[in-house]
């Protein structure tokens, strides 16, 4: 099936991704792929990093008169700041960030120098995720299936999603430098992020990812593995940061009835066969994708990076002495929901492949003719 691997540490001089699996014949846009990757670089509360990266996927391998030949694809995003990190000394790094994947990454690999984990475990990584969801996000395109986001909460202010199109949704969250399609929220939201840089903290919050189109029968209840929603959130749950991931209205059906938690199955002559009223399930039951909007909601904790020192161990000294600040970002919540969008686009494009066989897309199209 469809996999991909990424490589390459935040300061280093690339990142490398490689896709295998993908069908041959489909067609590749470089700027479709520079597009996803723009909107991932902006977003109220980005550190100076951001301003010093202008992020764009050579490619590679795999792909000859812009189609997928079937060979591997490969991809390439140039760190514009390796240069400047090779300018200056970097002395090791001993003080584990709490919440940081330091401590840990010290231990499982026997690291005394702290930027070794780091460097890997940043969440720079995500600009090649969004490169490969990017091409995940074309084969789902030739099937109408596309992919949108936005974020509902920044710091504990609550957006009030308005009751429009899904398209029209996009495109507020679109124009909003929080991703918000609420103007009044990404207000108080950008003032929470102010507010925190000023107290020399970080902010969270939550991304709403949105697939549109999505055929029913994608995933399966047959086995564990094979459960679409739980490779929706397996994928989300592994971008840097992220907390809790929850399909449809997850969380808040605990305190429902059953009967007021489902959605009904109503005839219906247009379409023909049966429509649903509403979508708790958030396009998914029994781990299979039944034809509405899939939906997935995730939490991102506050970046561990912070300007105000915390709690930790010197691990060359073993004395508790604070934590050192390293630039960051007071707030990555928009660019998340632009990974979290390339994570479930992935997560649809190797279910279709499944479905569909994934040699050519030629094949997937005739195959999709009949699966309706
Ligand atoms: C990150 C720290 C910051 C972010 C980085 C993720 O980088 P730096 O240490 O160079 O200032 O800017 O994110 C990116 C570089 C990116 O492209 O998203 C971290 O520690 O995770």
């Amino acid at each position: 099936m469809l996999r991909f691997l990424t490589a390459g540490e935040s300061h280093g001089p690339e990142l490398v991704g490689i896709i295998d699996g993908l069908p041959a014949g489909l067609p590749i846009d470089r700027e479709a792929i520079a597009a996803q990757l723009r909107r991932r670089q902006v977003g109220y509360g980005r550190g100076g990093r951001m301003h010093i990266e202008h992020d764009e996927a050579d490619i590679l391998a795999g792909v000859a008169d812009g189609r997928t030949t079937g060979a591997p694809l490969t991809l390439r995003i140039i760190n514009r700041d390796y240069a400047n990190q090779q300018a200056r000394p970097q002395p090791p790094l001993t003080v584990p960030r709490p919440g940081h994947a330091d401590l840990v990454g010290a231990i499982k690999y026997g690291h005394s120098n702290l930027r070794f984990v780091s460097e890997r475990s940043s969440a720079r990584e995500t600009a090649m995720r969004v490169a490969v969801g990017a091409v995940a996000r074309l084969l789902l395109a030739e099937f109408g299936v596309t992919i949108g986001s936005f974020v509902q909460a920044i710091g504990g202010v609550q957006a009030t999603i308005p009751d429009l199109p899904w398209s029209d949704v996009f495109a507020l969250a679109e124009a909003s430098d929080v991703r918000c399609p609420d103007v009044t929220a990404a207000e108080a939201m950008r003032q929470r992020i102010d507010e925190a840089r000023r107290r020399k903290d970080t902010v969270g919050g939550v991304i709403v990812i949105v697939a549109l189109g999505v055929p029913v029968g994608l995933g399966s209840y047959v086995q564990w593995d094979r459960r679409l929603d739980g490779r929706l959130a397996g994928a989300v749950m592994s971008i840097q940061a992220i907390k809790g991931v929850e399909i449809g209205d997850g969380f808040a059906l605990a305190g429902r009835y059953g009967s007021e938690a489902q959605d009904a199955i109503l005839p219906s002559a247009n379409p023909p066969g049966w429509l649903r009223p509403t979508n708790h399930a958030g396009g998914l039951e029994g781990g299979v994708s039944n034809g509405q909007p899939i939906i997935v909601r995730a939490v991102m904790k506050p970046i561990p990076t912070t300007a105000t020192p915390q709690r930790s161990v010197d691990l060359a000294t073993g004395e508790g002495v604070p934590s050192q600040y390293l630039r960051s970002d007071t707030c990555a919540v928009p660019a998340a929901a632009v990974v979290g969008e390339a994570m479930v686009a992935w997560v649809l494009a190797d279910a279709l492949i499944e479905k569909l066989g994934g040699d050519s897309l030629a094949e997937m199209k005739g195959r999709a003719g009949d699966t309706g």
